[in-house]
C-alpha cells in the first residue's frame, strides 16, 4: 500500500510527535490497595484498632495507600489468619494467637498468670517480647502491630462466689486462660471469640471469661447477668502482613508503617482499658448485672491453684528448645518497666 505524502504528515503530526515529545504514555498508577482481614464483628475491639490504622496509614501515606477493611470473618476466619495472609488470600490479617496455643509459643507466653495490670502494660510487654525473641513463628510475614486484651473476669449467667461455683461449670475461653479454668475446676470449652455469642445464645456454654468490654461490644450484659472479677489473664493479638506484599511496598511507605507499630500497640491498649470501664458502667446500668469480688481469703485459693501453671509451661517450652524461664523473666521485667 502506499500513502501520500499529506496522509504520513498527518499520521506524524497526530501520532507520532506527541510520543516523541511527551515520552511514552505513564501507567496509571494509582494508589495501592491492601485488604485488611479480621474475624470478630465490627463492633469488637480488634475492629476498631483496625479502622483507627486505616484511617492513620491513609492519612500518613497522602492517600497513596488505600486499605479496604474486612470485619466479621467476611474475607478470613479467626483460625485461618495467618495462613491465609501468608498465602495472600489477604494483604493483612488480625489474629488472635491464644487460638493456635501450640503455633506462637513465645508471645502466648504474655497469656501466663504473671499480673498483667492492663491492656497498655500487656500491649507494650509483648511487642517488646516480640523484638527480643524475633520468633520464628513469625518469620514468613511482616508483623505490623501486636497488642492485648484488658485481664480476663468471668461472665455468666449464674453467678460464681466461691471456687466451688466453678466445679464442672461450662465456660469458654481459649489458649492461656484455658488453662486457668481448667486450674479452677470448670468445664473449659474452647472456640473463637467469633462464636461464642451463639454458643451462648443456644446454651452450649453459662458464660465466657475474657475481658469484659464484650460485655457491652457483644451484648452479653443481656444473657451475662454476673461478672466475678479475677483480672487474671491477657490475649495476645497480632496484625501481620504478607512478606511479598510487604517487601513491594515503596521505602517511605515502609516507614509508615514500620513508626506505627509502637504508637498503635499503645493505642489500642489504651481504648481497650476505657472502653472496659465504659462497658461495665453500662452492663451495671442498663441490665443491672452484679459484680462478684471474691474475698481475700477466697481469692488466695483460687491463685493458689495456678501455682503451678508457669513452672509447667517452663517446662514445656524448655522440652520444646524455648528458653521458657527467661521468657517469663523477661515478661516480669517488662511488667515492671512498662507499669512504671
Ligand atoms: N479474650 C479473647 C480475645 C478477645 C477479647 N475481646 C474480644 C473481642 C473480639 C474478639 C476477640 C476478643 C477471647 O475471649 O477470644
Amino acid at each position: 500500500m502506499r500513502f501520500k505524502f499529506y496522509q504520513l504528515t498527518t499520521f506524524f503530526a497526530i501520532l507520532v510527535l506527541p510520543a516523541m515529545v511527551l515520552g511514552p504514555p505513564a501507567l496509571e498508577a494509582g494508589p495501592i490497595r491492601l485488604s485488611y482481614a479480621n474475624f470478630p464483628p465490627s463492633t469488637t475491639f480488634p475492629c476498631v484498632q483496625m479502622e483507627r490504622w486505616k484511617v492513620e496509614v491513609e492519612k500518613r501515606t497522602q492517600g497513596r495507600v488505600v486499605v479496604h477493611t474486612f470485619p466479621g470473618g467476611t474475607l478470613l476466619g479467626a483460625k485461618n489468619m495467618m495462613d491465609g495472609v501468608i498465602s495472600g488470600q489477604a494483604d493483612i490479617g488480625n489474629l488472635c494467637m491464644a487460638y493456635q496455643p501450640g503455633r506462637f509459643t513465645v508471645t502466648n507466653a504474655t497469656a501466663l498468670p504473671l499480673g498483667i495490670p492492663n491492656a497498655e502494660v500487656g500491649s507494650l510487654v509483648l511487642l517488646d517480647l516480640y523484638e527480643k525473641y524475633r520468633p520464628k513463628a513469625f518469620s514468613r510475614v511482616k508483623v505490623l502491630t501486636m497488642f492485648t486484651t484488658a485481664p480476663s473476669n468471668i461472665m455468666s449467667r449464674k453467678p460464681v462466689r466461691r471456687l466451688e461455683d466453678l466445679k464442672g461449670f461450662d465456660l469458654r475461653a481459649s489458649g492461656g486462660a484455658a488453662r486457668i479454668l481448667k486450674a479452677w475446676g470448670a468445664n473449659q470449652i474452647g472456640m473463637p471469640m467469633s462464636s461464642t455469642p451463639s454458643a451462648l445464645q443456644k446454651g452450649v456454654v453459662q458464660g465466657v471469661f475474657s475481658s469484659l468490654e464484650v460485655m457491652k461490644d457483644l451484648k452479653f450484659a443481656e444473657l451475662c447477668r454476673y461478672v466475678t472479677m479475677t483480672d487474671t489473664v491477657i490475649y495476645p493479638f497480632a496484625v501481620v502482613m504478607n512478606m511479598d506484599r510487604w517487601k513491594a511496598l515503596p521505602e517511605d511507605v515502609k516507614k509508615v508503617l514500620n513508626e506505627l507499630a509502637l504508637e498503635q500497640a499503645r493505642w489500642t491498649g489504651t481504648y481497650m482499658d476505657g472502653h472496659v470501664k465504659d462497658a461495665v458502667d453500662w452492663s451495671v446500668t442498663h441490665h443491672d448485672v452484679e459484680l462478684i469480688a471474691p474475698a481475700p481469703e477466697e481469692r488466695s485459693k483460687w491463685d493458689a491453684e495456678l501455682q503451678p501453671i508457669v513452672d509447667q509451661w517452663i517446662g514445656q517450652a524448655e522440652a520444646k528448645g524455648f528458653p521458657g524461664s527467661q521468657i517469663v523473666e523477661d515478661i516480669h521485667q517488662l511488667v515492671d518497666k512498662h507499669s512504671r
